[in-house]
């Protein structure tokens, strides 16, 4: 059935900053990171394109090459691959009022410059998927960028992207708010739908985060369905998210242990990791603020074990019983099987 590869990236294992105060854990150096990875079972990494290459703003292209394949000379050492590379344009000034929908030229240029090398580093570190999320893409002020340009220069930035790389795969990772308060590409539809008028609609697809479903006020299960329905499920981050509030990144299932079900069942149930593009379970998960550096892997362990043992249930799941319900139309029974599925041992 499906073979579920296990990823996670270096800021799942992070210092505890936010925004009512600064980090309180040392930061880790990335190869033990890396090291700390192979060993809690995980069988690769995603990176920021600064994640692989910190000092990138300041490199020749050549230089940003050769120093992301040192980078995959480590991976290799600890027997993990690369997922995907994320331009992280929101962390530079350029990009404040949007990246791909920057206003002024030079700041989209620069853009395209960051999503170019992110290529690159993605080629050295031997993968071709490049992770948009578009975190700035939109408005903090709804009058100060045409909307209807701004959706149609972001559809040229994703062209640019695969003109420049004729093996690239972008997977768009849709966030409906924050840190922008309204996104102009927010769900796994509007990122499908603008995908559909590049220049290759066949390399666009979509990494669901189940905390950013929860933001939308969508299911994330169900969401992955849309996406696996078209094709389209080239990824997931799997997560957690105490309602619509800010992104919480909790550890997978702690919050909503149902939707977390449905989440590893429709994976399961559609082959999920052998659909012909590698497909990895991200779990982008953040440790909480409150925890000392001696535990700052626990949470990336704590939701690969709750996937884990929400897989056995799902794979005792009665679907002879399921039909039979179906049938009668009995949903009552239905749902209190899964309760019991869910709650008995
Ligand atoms: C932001 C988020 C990011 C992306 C990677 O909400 O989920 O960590 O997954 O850029
Ligand atoms: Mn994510």
């Amino acid at each position: 059935m499906s073979t579920f590869r296990f990823t996670v990236g270096p800021w799942n294992v992070h210092e505890g900053n936010e925004t009512f105060g600064p980090g309180i854990r040392p930061s880790v150096p990335l190869e033990e990171k890396i090291k700390k990875f192979a060993e809690i079972g995980m069988n690769g990494v995603q990176f920021h394109d600064d994640d692989a290459v910190p000092d990138m703003n300041n490199m020749s292209d050549k230089a940003i090459i050769d120093y992301a394949k040192d980078v995959k000379a480590m991976l290799d050492k600890y027997g993990l691959f690369a997922e995907f590379v994320a331009p992280r344009l929101w962390f530079d000034a350029r990009c404040n009022d949007g990246a791909y929908t920057a206003s002024l030229k030079e700041n989209y240029d620069f853009a395209i410059w960051r999503s170019k090398r992110s290529c690159d580093i993605a080629k050295a570190l031997g993968t071709n998927k490049i992770q948009l999320w578009l975190a700035r893409e939109g408005t903090l002020c709804a009058e100060g960028k045409n909307p209807v340009e701004k959706i149609l220069q972001l559809r040229d930035a994703m062209d640019a992207i695969l003109k420049y790389d004729k093996d690239a795969l972008i997977l768009v990772e849709p966030k409906p708010n924050e840190p922008i308060d309204r996104s102009y590409c927010g769900t796994v539809g509007h990122a499908l739908g603008l995908g559909a008028y590049t220049v290759d609609p066949s390399r666009v697809g979509v990494c669901i985060e189940s905390a950013h479903s929860i933001l939308a006020g969508l299911d994330p299960a169900n969401d992955m369905a849309f996406a696996i329905a078209l094709g389209k499920l080239w990824g997931v981050h799997l997560n957690d998210q105490n309602g619509m509030k800010y992104d919480q990144d909790k550890a997978f299932g702690v919050d909503n242990l149902r939707q977390a079900f449905n989440q590893v069942k429709v994976l399961y149930e559609n082959n999920f990791g052998d659909n012909g593009k590698q497909e990895c379970v991200g779990l982008d998960v953040k440790a909480m603020r409150s925890q000392p550096a001696s535990d700052c892997f626990a949470h990336i362990e704590k939701s690969k074990k709750i996937f884990e043992m929400l897989l056995e249930k799902v794979k005792r799941f009665d679907y002879k019983f399921q039909a039979e319900c179906v049938k009668t139309q009995n949903f009552e029974r239905l749902e209190m099987y899964v309760m019991e599925l869910l709650m008995q041992g």
